[in-house]
């Protein structure tokens, strides 16, 4: 078992790399979080619940060896919705496209059966290179942390391959995250850069707004309740008379829900909870573009979307 610890320096040679690695894993395995973490900004966002991410983000690394694009994907989950389906889609077909897998796995969680069933999936791709990242290692024990490496290592000897590498880090804490970077980029084909300098995503800025406006809605919701919110951002327009050293964006977005019963939930007691949630996301809004915003939220009901097909159609599913 080769587990990393320490940094790989190697020498910049003329060589030039560029690809893709996808992370995968349990929902709320920490995959966004790392993945901001290696680009080094928020690209995807991310919650302390399961099923946060909804598609697949590209967060972009650049080196002076190599650019690396890293595809975050929503988490592998037993389906319960339409939508469930379709992000485990989502997920499958990214792994035939890229060039490394990165299998995340939580230091502080025991490997369970869903671990297994991803890893058994994983198996079964024999020509891409299998990284198994341990992630959260910021809270557990070094005893904890020996016991999961050997668990994993076991895991992929029952399943018949060897781990390219298993690398302990943690996102949160920012241990061992270049080291990551540093063990993904040989893996890679050689070949110019993909992407113009300077791109972290591929992300569309409306996309990424509504994200930002989901992400802030979700903080504190529990149950049922995060799966059912869904934000589209209608109408991005500039304020007309504004002097142009002044200048002000009206964004006007759509917070949708599944049922009524769940909307006094989302704009709180006198609008209250609504309110903070669009303070919030728009001051995050506001450093992304760089430019005053002034933040318009209303709160639908469409009815079931995560299992109406029309519904998730109309909301970019
Ligand atoms: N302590 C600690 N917490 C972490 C770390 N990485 C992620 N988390 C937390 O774990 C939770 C889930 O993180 P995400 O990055 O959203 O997880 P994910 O795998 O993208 O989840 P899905 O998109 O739902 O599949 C968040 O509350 C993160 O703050 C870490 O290195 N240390
Ligand atoms: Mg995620």
């Amino acid at each position: 078992m080769s587990v990393r610890t320490q940094s790989s320096e190697e020498p910049a040679g003329a060589v030039h790399r560029a690809g893709f690695a996808c992370f995968v894993g349990r929902p709320n395995a920490g995959k966004s979080t790392l993945t901001n973490a290696l680009v080094g900004q928020k690209v995807a966002i991310t919650a302390n619940q399961p099923q946060t991410t909804r598609h697949t983000v590209r967060g972009i690394v650049h080196r002076p060896d190599a650019q690396l694009i890293l595809v975050d994907t929503p988490g592998l989950h037993k389906p319960r919705t339409l939508l469930g389906e379709r992000l485990n889609d989502v997920v499958r077909t990214t792994w035939a496209e890229v060039d490394v897998i990165g299998f995340c796995l939580p230091a502080n969680e025991k490997l369970g059966p869903g671990d297994r069933f991803i890893a058994k999936e994983l198996a079964s791709i024999k020509k891409t290179p299998k990284i198994a990242i341990v992630t959260k290692t910021d809270l557990v024990d070094g005893k904890t942390l020996a016991e999961q490496l050997i668990a994993i290592d076991q895991l992929g000897k029952e399943l018949g391959f060897e781990w390219a590498e298993i690398v302990p880090v943690s996102a949160v804490g920012d241990k061992q995250v270049g080291l990551l970077a540093d063990l993904i980029v040989p893996l890679l084909p050689e070949g110019p850069a993909l992407y113009p300098e300077g791109d972290l995503t591929d992300e569309p800025e409306q996309v990424m707004i509504a994200e930002l406006i989901r992400e802030a809605a979700l903080e504190g919701v529990r149950d049922e309740l995060p799966h059912s919110i869904a934000v589209v951002v209608e109408e991005m327009l500039p304020r007309e008379d504004r002097p142009a050293d002044k200048p002000l964006l009206d964004i006007h977005a759509f917070v949708y829900i599944e049922r009524p019963s769940q909307k006094g939930i989302i704009i709180g007691p006198k609008g209250k909870r609504l309110k903070e949630v669009g303070i919030k996301s728009r001051k995050q809004i506001e450093a992304l573009l760089g430019t005053p915003v002034f933040l318009d939220l209303h709160v639908k009901v469409a009815k079931d979307w995560q299992r109406d097909p029309r519904q998730l159609r109309k909301l970019g599913f």
